[in-house]
């Protein structure tokens, strides 16, 4: 057969029996449900113990708490690697941190990897970012986008866009909640269903609230964990090396304690990142109309802190430190929970909530005085486990909550499952559909892998781990410079006191989970060669 003949039969001759193909298209663009908007909205180191559909015992996050009753709460929802940049990487690719490479905060991202919002911005979805992205580089897939550079500021804050930088007056949150609603409302293109990534700064460190939230917040009186004194004790190094403590490791700038005051004290041992931050960071950024309202808050504060500092005990200055965290914590939060009440508020009012999946997460959990301690990185819960509810009209019946082991590892995929995209074979999550549908005998997975990699590092020090987490269980390792396991019996012991790896009581579940952890390595393809290879790269840079 000649060449054109051979044509004829491969292409125009299926034409004729099935039809021009954009005819089948279009029959099946019709014959499909219509496909949902997605609204993913992600927080900055926002607790589950921080969200009233969670816990009720610090806040009433009224905003976030409809989300759930409107559709379904996540109780064992898990990271794979409890820090930003991570686990934006491992959210995007659907690829744990060993397999996408970005193993923490400083390592540049290789951005030619495929992240879910590019299949999105190809199968013909509409696609925008707003707020913070914190991975050196700008987002690819998005038709639309404006991030924070790093970590961002609070206040008066700068953003990247497609057309260069600009600097916004306000407060973040609230910044980017207009952005976010601006673009929704004016920007989009009415005809294409969207992908919109909404995410806040805050709650993140140094937790600057808006004038009126700190005014409001820091009046107010926290109740303190149990385990706000803990002394580590039944637990293995990594626990006792970490600098994470509220006591000691937190700075008078994070409490807010104006410069100067401990010279005043005749405090010797001050930070100099005190006033390097002060004069850095937030507050130098505000401007006249805005320090009249922040002056007044900062110096009652500072004027408590001098008051109370003569015969200040170290547990008075734990308790002390500790309210003041929660303080401007929770007053973020406040703000975070407003803002996302005005977001639902318009797609309610627009008519687009009837088909728009909306999800509320953060990057990980946070320590808010667990174990003595702020900030993340551990794989014991505080951190681990960080917030998940949807949303999604007709779909998701409303107010379920389920204990299954999701991760954020699961987002691309699910999100993928609701647009009707193939998602790509190496991606290694698993769609939460069937979750979010309420069957969960369709679901099968027992176990969660967990690998944090930033260590050495100076400003919290915690060790190396990795390990295998079931609804009971946690078993943990520590390497790098220890070598050290340990066990965790989720249901007796839920704050995690005591490691219970030597019990003898204990010696078949650490058998049977050692066996466990070394399959699920092997099926998501780490290895000992992987934790070498991640620790030489680390030599070579620092
Ligand atoms: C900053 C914070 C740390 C925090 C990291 C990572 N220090 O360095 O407390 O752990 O960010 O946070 S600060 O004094 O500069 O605020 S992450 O969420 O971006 O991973
Ligand atoms: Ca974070």
């Amino acid at each position: 057969m000649n060449k054109k003949i051979q044509l004829w039969f491969m292409l125009v001759l299926p034409m004729l029996i099935f039809g021009l193909p954009s005819c089948t298209t279009t029959q099946k663009e019709q014959e499909r449900p219509k496909r949902p908007n997605i609204l993913f909205i992600m927080s900055d180191d926002h607790a589950y113990q921080a969200i009233s559909a969670y816990s009720d015992k610090l806040i009433q996050t009224p905003n976030i708490d409809r989300i759930a009753r409107e559709g379904i709460l996540f109780t064992n929802a898990c990271v794979t690697n409890s820090i930003c940049a991570p686990s934006r990487a491992t959210i995007l690719t659907g690829k744990h941190t060993h397999i996408n490479g970005k193993i923490d905060n400083r390592m540049p991202f290789d951005t030619t990897q495929i992240t879910f919002p590019q299949l999105f911005q190809n199968a013909g979805y509409e696609t925008a970012m707003f707020g913070k992205l914190h991975f050196g580089n700008n987002p690819k897939g998005v038709d639309d986008f404006m991030i924070l550079p790093g970590q961002g500021s609070y206040i008066n804050p700068r953003f990247i866009s497609p057309n260069g930088d600009t600097i916004i007056t306000g407060y973040v949150t609230d910044v980017i909640t207009d952005l976010t609603i601006d673009w929704l409302d004016k920007k989009r293109n009415p005809e294409k269903p969207f992908l919109m990534m909404y995410l806040h700064k805050a709650p993140h460190r140094a937790w600057w609230p808006s004038p009126e939230k700190f005014k409001a917040f820091s009046k107010k009186t926290f109740p303190e964990p149990e385990s706000l004194f803990d002394d580590y004790q039944n637990r293995g190094a990594a626990a006792k090396t970490a600098r994470m403590s509220i006591l000691d490791q937190m700075l008078s700038y994070d409490n807010k304690v104006l410069p100067g005051a401990l010279e005043d004290l005749g405090i010797t041992d001050n930070d100099p990142r005190n006033v390097r931050l002060f004069n850095k960071l937030d507050f130098s950024r505000i401007n006249e109309e805005q320090k009249l309202l922040y002056q007044p808050i900062l110096d009652s504060i500072t004027q408590d802190f001098k008051k109370r500092w003569p015969g200040m005990t170290r547990e008075d200055k734990m308790r002390w430190q500790y309210q003041r965290y929660m303080q401007d914590y929770l007053a973020c939060i406040s703000s975070v929970d407003d803002n996302v009440g005005r977001v639902l508020d318009y797609l309610k009012e627009s008519g687009l909530e009837k088909n728009t999946m909306v999800v509320y997460t953060s990057d990980q959990g946070f320590y808010l005085g667990e174990h003595g301690w702020f900030d993340k990185r551990f794989i014991y819960d505080e951190s681990f486990k960080t917030p998940l509810l949807i949303r999604w009209p007709n779909e998701i019946h409303p107010g379920i909550t389920n204990d299954e082991m999701v991760q954020n590892l699961d987002f691309a995929q699910t999100f993928l499952e609701a647009a009707q995209i193939d998602a790509p074979a190496d991606m290694q999550g698993e769609s939460l559909m069937p979750l979010l549908k309420g069957d969960v005998s369709k679901w099968d997975r027992e176990a969660v892998y967990y690998h944090f990699y930033e260590y050495p590092e100076l400003d919290h020090s915690v060790k190396r781990h990795y390990g295998i987490v079931t609804k009971e269980y946690k078993l943990i390792h520590f390497y790098y410079d220890i070598d050290e396991w340990e066990l965790y019996d989720r249901k007796k012991d839920p704050q995690e006191m005591k490691n219970v790896y030597n019990d003898p009581a204990y010696a078949e579940i650490v058998a049977k989970l050692h066996d466990e952890l070394v399959a699920l390595r092997k099926k998501y393809k780490d290895s000992p060669e992987l934790d070498k290879k991640f620790i030489d790269m680390y030599r070579n840079k620092n």
